[in-house]
């Protein structure tokens, strides 16, 4: 199937990322080698001297972790997006939420910020939207691309005047595992980053339940299992260590999955 062949490229492509960035750091090492090789001379070392070295890396350090995801053509998009994990949150007041169609539904926004706010599902749909084509890479071995809609959470942070003192932004979650709630975490650089939504639409319509009704968080470096779905707080903290078992999120304190899931 056509959606197939792009999934698999797809994930060729990050492996080809992820070998291009470490051969980086061994061709400085060659043409520093080169260099000796050819000039024989100190001055032809001296070029890429520590200085200079510390630059490069510090540059691709930085430009690594806010380049954005790749993002689609409406033609590539998959023809059904999948769902993972809880497909339908347990609590009762999800349910009457839903039943409601989410119109008392409200999102707190709250911690390490001077304006605590909480806002409706109108009232982030008002606010600045952005649509991303993106692919969803999940561990346990699908990828699909869809197109979302939102608003950056970047946009909502500010307007909450998150405080410099935060160092991690926390999505709590309506559903659990056996009674351990689902819960994520990302830091500023993800949390700032420009691809980073509050999502409440998925392929031009409404999010369903499966994928997060009424709001989901998009984070396109990472993961899938970052996309904290049902996202009803947004939490900014200084430390991980009180919330949950500390290691950052549900995977992560439940079997030891990487906190930070950069692809
Ligand atoms: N609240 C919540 N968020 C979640 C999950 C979950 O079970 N609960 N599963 C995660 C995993 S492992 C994946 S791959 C994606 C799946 O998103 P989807 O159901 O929209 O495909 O959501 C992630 N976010
Ligand atoms: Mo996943």
């Amino acid at each position: 199937m056509n959606g197939n062949r792009i999934n698999i490229s797809q994930r060729r492509l990050h492996f080809t990322r992820r070998k291009l960035l470490i051969g980086g750091s061994v061709t400085s090492g060659l043409l520093l080698t080169g260099c000796e090789k050819i000039g024989g001379s100190a001055t032809g070392t001296s070029i890429l001297d520590t200085g200079e070295k510390l630059t490069y890396n510090v540059q691709r350090s930085l430009s690594s972790r806010m380049a954005l995801a790749p993002e689609f053509r409406p033609d590539q998009m998959s023809p059904r997006f999948r769902s993972n994990g809880n497909t339908m949150p347990a609590s009762a007041d999800y349910a009457t939420q839903l039943a409601q169609n989410f119109v008392n539904w409200v999102l707190r926004v709250d911690g390490l910020v001077d304006t605590p706010l909480d806002l409706s599902l109108a009232d982030l749909r008002e606010m600045p939207t952005r649509s991303q084509i993106t692919a969803h890479n999940c561990v346990e071995g699908w990828t699909a691309i869809a197109k979302w809609t939102g608003v950056p959470l970047s946009f909502i942070l500010q307007r909450a005047n998150v405080r410099s003192s935060a160092k991690y932004i926390v999505f709590h979650c309506a559903d659990d595992f056996g009674g351990t709630a689902y819960y994520e975490s990302i830091d500023m650089l993800d949390a700032f980053h420009p691809q980073t939504i509050l999502a409440w639409g998925i392929n031009d319509q409404p999010l369903p339940v499966k994928n997060g009704a009424p709001l989901r968080l998009r984070v396109e470096r990472q993961l899938g299992y970052k996309q904290a779905k049902y996202v009803m707080r947004v939490e900014a903290v200084d430390s991980l260590k009180s919330i949950g078992q500390g290691k950052g999120g549900f995977w992560e304190d439940d079997i030891d999955y990487e906190w930070y899931a950069g692809i």
